[in-house]
């Protein structure tokens, strides 16, 4: 296969880390996107419109293929919050010097789930990716992790929530996994997987 151009329509550097390298292997020239792109409006309601809004953004100004992910953490004792606002969760929180918005984030959640038992802790990170080609039908997959929220950090790997979150079979957070162990059980690892499926399947 000839490698064909793709552009990684996502400013989020752990997103970029471990969707760079299986595209590469599948075949595709993996770029990032310009520097100077214009801020792209995510007003969808779903992951599934934020994927599509991005894709297509991206596609249609530089007029060459480009793939997005929207994905997020829901969790149950929240009744499914931060979902589509996982990025943005703490933004109304007063900021710690030196504290990154992950780490905010997870400062927040975890004071937001104080008193909560770990069997009440379940949660689930969603991710939903689309690939937009000017001249193709769009794909659009998903791919959904379960898990449980911990009660402190662990971990050095990943971004996000990864330092919370549990994956109960292998009882080990996001952040202690290898990046292929956590694209093997992820969100972004299942909806990944069913994307290449779908460009085999139509042979693009
Ligand atoms: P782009 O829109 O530029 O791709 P973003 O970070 O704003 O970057 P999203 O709107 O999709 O992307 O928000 C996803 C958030 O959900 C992300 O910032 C993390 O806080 C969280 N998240 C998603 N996948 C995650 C993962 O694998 N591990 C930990 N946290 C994750």
């Amino acid at each position: 296969m000839i490698p064909r151009t793709l552009i990684l329509a996502t400013r989020n550097q752990g997103k970029v880390r471990e969707l760079r390298e299986p595209l590469a292997r599948f075949g595709f020239d993996v770029q990032s996107l310009p520097e100077d792109f214009p801020e792209i409006e995510e007003n969808g309601s779903t992951f599934e419109e934020n994927a599509v809004i991005k894709a297509r953004a991206v596609a249609e100004k530089l007029g060459v293929a480009a793939a997005a992910d929207d994905s997020g953490l829901e969790v149950d004792a929240l009744g499914g919050a931060p979902g589509v606002y996982s990025a943005r969760y703490s933004e109304d929180w007063p900021a710690v010097e030196g504290e990154s918005k992950d780490q905010r984030n997870n400062r927040k959640l975890l004071a937001e789930l104080e008193g909560v038992a770990f069997e009440k802790r379940t949660a689930r990170f969603r991710c939903c990716m689309a690939l937009v080609e000017p001249s193709q039908e769009d794909i659009v997959v998903s791919g959904a992790w379960e898990g449980h929220i911990g009660f402190d950090l662990a971990g050095e790997n990943g971004f996000g929530y990864d330092p919370l979150f549990i994956d109960p079979e292998l009882k080990l957070t996001g952040a202690q996994l290898s990046r292929e162990a956590k694209m093997a059980r992820s969100h972004r690892g299942k909806a990944l997987a069913r994307l290449l499926a779908e460009v085999e399947r139509r042979n693009i």
